[in-house]
């Protein structure tokens, strides 16, 4: 796709590092996986990750920019993750999942969506697009980011405000990138401020979450569930207790998966962006890290 998707637009591709012949001829990089040594492309303008995040690259030189996919395709499905992980965790699903296997038959209270509070963490693209599916379902929305901007029908919180935000919390959404702040956010601190029996759904990375804090909150009642897409490590271990626990579901790190014509199309666009000289989309603010 990728090749086809640049020969239409009469721009030249080479895919996969064994087919560079000429390492210092490379202008721009698109890599889910970056290569081992980017030193040997010395004319190098970009680093396109061919995803949202842009947390597993190495860390580039200041003259190199760095973009991450702007995709509608890919935001649409961590939406749909997110609203789905949403609905499990207000219907108890994960304790109905653990009862049918045990071919259990007992029904909890079943309470609608406007008595229940979601508190996103992270207002960017996706964190907007799942607040306000989530609002049409009727929850009460609130969320939580850096500079707390507005959001239609969203209670905001600016980055000083997390506890405010945390204690009206029913259900815990996350869709931050992990940067140095936001590393280990998901911890016992963080758990503590939540109403007890909160529900935790988490599809950001797994370096924002403490897996053990996760385990004793859960141990203590402190939170009745947890719905993750990523963890730490990932592949998470066999071995590992969260997998066999009956209040967690784990996907592996499936919210989305970039479309190959959507991830082509960014990168192509932002090759025409360098070379025009206007601005680079996706383009990462290196001191803020997303
Ligand atoms: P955006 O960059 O559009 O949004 C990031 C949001 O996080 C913004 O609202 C920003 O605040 C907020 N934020 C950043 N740092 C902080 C902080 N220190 N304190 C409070 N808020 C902060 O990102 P996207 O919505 O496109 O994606 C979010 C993340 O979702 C990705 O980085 C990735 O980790 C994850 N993701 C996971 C996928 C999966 O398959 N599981 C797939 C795709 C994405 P402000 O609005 O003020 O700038
Ligand atoms: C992404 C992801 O960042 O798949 O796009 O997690």
């Amino acid at each position: 796709m990728w090749p086809r998707v640049f020969a239409e637009a009469g721009e030249s591709i080479v895919v996969g590092e064994a087919a560079v012949a000429d390492p210092s001829a490379i202008a721009h990089i698109a890599c889910w996986n970056p290569p081992q040594d980017l030193s040997i492309y010395t004319g190098l303008k970009t680093l396109i990750s061919v995803g949202a995040g842009v947390d597993h690259l190495p860390a580039l030189p200041e003259d190199i920019a760095l973009s991450r996919t702007i995709a509608p395709g890919l935001e649409a499905m961590v939406r749909d993750w997110v609203v789905m992980a949403t609905l499990m965790a207000h219907r108890d699903m994960p304790a109905y999942v653990a009862q049918a296997r045990e071919r259990l038959w007992k029904a909890g209270k079943v309470l609608v969506t406007g008595q229940r509070t979601v508190g996103i963490m992270g207002m960017g693209r996706i964190g907007r697009l799942a607040a306000a599916s989530l609002n049409s379902l009727g929850f009460r929305v609130r969320g939580w980011s850096l500079s707390g901007a507005l959001a239609d029908g969203v209670e905001m919180f600016a980055a000083h405000e997390l506890d405010g935000f945390l204690g009206g919390t029913d259900i815990l959404v996350c869709l931050l990138p992990l940067t140095e702040r936001t590393h280990g956010i998901l911890d016992e601190r963080l758990f503590a401020k939540l109403p007890r029996g909160a529900r935790l759904v988490h599809a950001g990375r797994g370096g924002h979450l403490d897996m053990a804090a996760l385990a004793r909150a859960l141990d203590e009642g402190r939170l009745a569930s947890a719905i993750l897409d990523v963890t730490d490590p990932e592949p998470l271990p066999a071995e590992h207790s969260l997998w066999s626990d009956p209040r967690v579901i784990i996907t592996p790190h499936v919210a989305a998966q970039t479309d190959a014509r959507e991830g082509a199309l960014h990168a192509l666009a932002v090759v025409r962006a360098v070379r025009q000289g206007s601005p680079i989309p996706g383009l990462v603010v290196r001191e803020r890290g997303y």
